[in-house]
């Protein structure tokens, strides 16, 4: 995606979101190797530092604690540089991103690709239900700017490639806007 190394600019991060297997950590590893920014999905950061409140029978996934998340992440962030690949945003710092890119599948792709995951039925159907009703896409306009904030689909391969260069081209645009 990115022929570009930004890690040494003051660009604080951009953040990818979505229900569960519309894409985001394919695009967000793809998008960290062609620019140089760091990767960071939150999931794997919260189990590597057990980051977790509790339990959550219902959806069969541990609780994550937001404030220990956010705390874990907040001298990285204000370096700048970073990708974080999560499925909600409402708890991080509104001051952390300058692009927030929200993915959409559509339903029946989705639900496949969740399928293949072994959801149980419930999380698969709420799962399925949240992108239905763009709920984290709302999420994310009442959470940050909507200059900032931009939806992407996310269904096929071709798809994976034109977010890539869209987001370059974001990206290099924001250096240029803010390289003195
Ligand atoms: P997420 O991180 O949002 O949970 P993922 O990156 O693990 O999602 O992708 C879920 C599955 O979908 C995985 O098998 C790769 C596939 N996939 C991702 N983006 C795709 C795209 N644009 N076209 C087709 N398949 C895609």
């Amino acid at each position: 995606m990115f022929p570009l190394y930004l890690r040494q600019l003051p660009v604080r991060a951009w953040c990818l979101w979505r229900t569960p297997g519309v894409g985001k950590t394919t695009l967000g590893k793809e998008l960290a190797a062609r620019s140089g920014l760091k990767y960071v999905n939150v999931g794997d950061l919260a189990r590597e530092g057990q980051l977790y409140d509790g339990y959550d029978e219902e959806y069969d996934c541990p609780i994550l604690d937001e404030d220990r998340v956010v705390d874990e992440l907040e001298n990285q962030m204000s370096e700048g540089g970073v990708i974080i690949d999560y499925h909600g945003c409402d708890f991080f710092p509104e001051r952390w991103f300058h692009i927030v890119v929200v993915l959409k599948t559509e339903n029946s792709i989705l639900y496949k690709r969740l399928e293949t995951r072994g959801y149980n039925e419930k999380k698969l159907k709420d799962n399925v239900q949240c992108e239905i009703f763009q709920i984290l896409y709302e999420e994310a306009l009442a959470s940050y700017s909507e200059d900032i904030v931009h939806q992407l689909p996310s269904d096929k391969p071709e798809d994976l490639e034109n977010n890539i260069d869209q987001i370059l081209k974001w990206i290099e645009q924001w250096v240029k806007d803010n390289s003195s």
